[in-house]
């Protein structure tokens, strides 16, 4: 990127558009922690920390790693009062000499199996008002990810809009795009799970979108693969119920929430298969979500075909 006088820096660009001034704050230390992580994907060595997550999965020394650095500055910088973690157990708070003004839950690392082999990975987090999480997405004040590929970028969703930023070589985060909008309707498609286990429903889906020309593109992580739908303007990102497993693999708190809060505020939309993903009423930070997320005609298709499909499968029963 040529350096001119008119390169807007994250913190500039938030105080012009009038972003108050605790959540400008909270979003600059998650985007000064995510530089560290940057970091440590490109310099730290692999290999596993011993230990495994909540969901039993084996976490990486760089999946331990992201989550201190971005714990152990929120946790400090007297912005925040609760935060969950995908890599933690349970809720916790920070150290607070006075009350603060938001929670966050982040996903420190998804798609950290992808760093052996050199694919694009990413940190999730979603903002909220007040001490409280476990509550409905559209409650977000701000969602954002932040892609660790050729380029290091973030993506902010708020107020109703969506903005790409991206970390130059000086360690700043500089607005590439302004106002990303989504079409309404797209050309790629990204899908997630075994397609053994897909419901008839999912499977008349996803060949409804092969028939109709969709090009394949699924790399294994959520950021990547949602980013690329986001910035070529359209398509869908979907991780299904399966056989086995009828909330799917994907986090609501961690993933499809703050990615279905980025996508809406780009003109997009966001399901469950049935309903908007921002209206689940969560039960618990660890619950899973099924996921739709792209332009409005694919995810509303994916309703309809659901739909259709359950509606049959209940009248073969009568
Ligand atoms: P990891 O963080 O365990 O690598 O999982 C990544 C992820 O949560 C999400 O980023 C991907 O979209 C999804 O899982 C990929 O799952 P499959 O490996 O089942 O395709």
């Amino acid at each position: 990127m040529p350096l001119t006088s008119k390169v807007e820096p994250l913190r500039s660009f938030l105080f012009e558009q009038g972003v108050e001034g605790t959540l400008r704050g909270l979003i600059c230390e998650v985007a000064d922690a995510c530089k560290y992580i940057d970091y440590a994907i490109k310099m730290t060595e692999l290999g596993f920390a011993g230990t495994s997550n909540v969901y039993g999965e084996e976490q990486l020394a760089l999946d331990v790693l992201s989550d201190e650095l971005i714990s152990s500055r929120l946790s400090k910088c007297g912005l925040v009062v609760n935060m969950a973690s995908e890599e933690q157990q349970n809720i916790f708070s920070a150290f607070l000499k006075e009350p603060g003004e938001y929670s966050v839950c982040f996903d420190p690392l998804d798609g950290s199996s992808l760093v052996d082999v050199n694919l694009a990975v990413g940190t999730i987090v979603s903002i909220f008002p007040g001490k409280e999480l476990v509550r409905p997405g559209r409650e977000q004040v701000a969602a954002l990810f932040v892609l660790y590929g050729p380029r290091t970028t973030m993506v902010l969703g708020l107020e109703g809009r969506v903005h790409e930023f991206t970390l130059n070589p000086l360690g700043s985060y500089t607005l590439s795009q302004e106002d990303v909008k989504m079409d309404e309707s797209g050309k790629i498609y990204s899908p997630g799970g075994d397609t053994r286990k897909y419901s008839p429903g999912h499977s008349a889906f996803i060949e409804a979108l092969k028939n109709d020309g969709y090009k394949l593109r699924y790399s294994g992580g959520m950021v990547p693969d949602v980013n690329h739908v986001l910035m070529k303007g359209g398509g869908l990102f979907t991780y299904p119920a399966l056989e086995g497993s009828p909330r799917g693999k994907l986090r609501l708190m961690f993933e499809a929430n703050p990615m279905a809060f980025i996508l809406e505020a780009a003109g997009g939309a966001a399901s469950d298969g049935t309903k908007r993903i921002l209206d689940v009423e969560p039960e618990s930070v660890q619950d899973r979500c099924p996921v739709y997320l792209g332009s409005k005609k694919e995810v509303a298709l994916a309703e309809n075909m659901l739909k259709e499909a359950g509606s049959e499968k209940g009248a073969e029963k009568t």
